[in-house]
């Protein structure tokens, strides 16, 4: 990987995974273009987000907006738009998407890949323009080339994952991810439609005061949680918690610090979903150094029994979430 590693910060995002597949002499060149599709989506997807208000506006006159589309949630939106990106970018031979219940074929039955993805996570926030993202998760399919997707190829656990990442609507718009070679990110200039290599090598804090979770679900949080939660009071920890988790999770990732979401009494099992919210980022996480843990077993390791599962999580900078997992927790809810 020092190929890739050799860039300097300000590389273009098609620059650097065409120097990334030198590193593979085997790779054609699928996966690379499948990574070219979402960032393609990821583009069309920031536009739509950015215009989302003025769309209201310009399509006050009944449902139609001057694009003569009818006016969409933009979660719809979004897995329209990487569906499309998906379907004719032609590397997937399957989709299994937040929006829908079943597994989307793409007719692409030749495609080597399958994505897990949350087209757009944090809807709630989109209106009231808080940061919002875009979470993936990639498998090499195990069912034979030629035939349709099926559900074991999303259901091969999280170590089977060979690429995983996010993009971030933020204050600007960050796309991040690995190959299993490190975490990467680049940001976006729309200006010229590029990202460009922001963040090389992104390596999480060991240690941090951040923690993200509900305070209104503190009173749910198991004992052990509660007397983590306490001890970081105490010790002059931060509480950021934006309720998207693309957001949290990215502030984490830079500065350190841990996001929980434990089991609730609204969500005994989590509120997360395994498939493409809790493998993707525990895949990120801990190729920046970082680990994640349902209970006491880590993310990656759980394994899935439905495609839409939900999920609790710790995850973090090592140090606090080791601090958590082995001296405060101990396994409850989960079956
Ligand atoms: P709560 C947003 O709805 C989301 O899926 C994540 O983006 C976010 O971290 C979490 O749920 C917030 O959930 O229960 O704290 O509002």
């Amino acid at each position: 990987n020092e190929n890739a590693l050799a860039l300097p910060v300000g590389t273009t995002l098609d620059r650097f995974i065409m120097r990334q597949q030198e590193d593979f002499p085997y790779a054609k060149g699928e996966l690379s273009q499948l990574l070219r599709d979402i960032a393609l989506a990821a583009k069309i997807i920031n536009r739509e987000i950015n215009r989302a208000g003025l769309i209201d506006i310009t399509g006050a006159f009944g449902k139609e907006n001057i694009q003569g589309e009818h006016q969409q949630k933009l979660d719809v939106i979004a897995n329209i738009r990487f569906k499309r990106a998906l379907i004719n970018g032609g590397e997937a031979c399957g989709i299994l998407t937040e929006e829908e219940e079943d597994i989307i074929q793409t007719g692409n039955e030749n495609g080597k890949y399958v994505v897990a993805i949350d087209p757009l996570d944090g809807s709630s926030n989109i209106d009231v323009n808080v940061s919002i993202g875009t979470i993936f998760s990639i498998y090499r399919r195990v069912s034979p080339i030629g035939t349709p997707a099926t559900t074991e190829d999303f259901m091969q656990g999280g170590r089977r994952q060979v690429a995983a990442g996010y993009i971030l609507y933020g204050s600007s718009t960050i796309m991040a991810y690995t190959t299993g070679q490190g975490v990467n990110a680049f940001t976006y200039e729309n200006s010229l439609g590029e990202f460009f290599l922001s963040h090389a090598n992104i390596k999480m804090p060991a240690s941090g005061k951040i923690y993200s979770c509900n305070d209104a679900y503190f009173e749910d949080f198991s004992e052990p949680v509660q007397n983590f939660v306490r001890n970081l009071r105490k010790n002059d920890g931060v509480a950021r918690y934006i309720g998207s988790l693309v957001g949290d999770f990215h502030r984490n990732l830079l500065k350190g610090g841990i996001y929980l979401y434990p089991p609730t009494a609204k969500s005994p099992h989590g509120k997360l979903r395994l498939l493409y919210e809790c493998y993707p980022l525990a895949f990120v996480i801990e190729q920046a150094g970082g680990i994640a843990f349902e209970g006491s077993v880590k993310t990656l390791d759980v394994v899935p029994q439905k495609p839409h599962q939900r999920s609790t999580i710790f995850l973090g900078s090592p140090e606090m979430v080791e601090n958590l997992v082995k001296n405060f927790f101990v396994p409850e809810f989960i079956d």
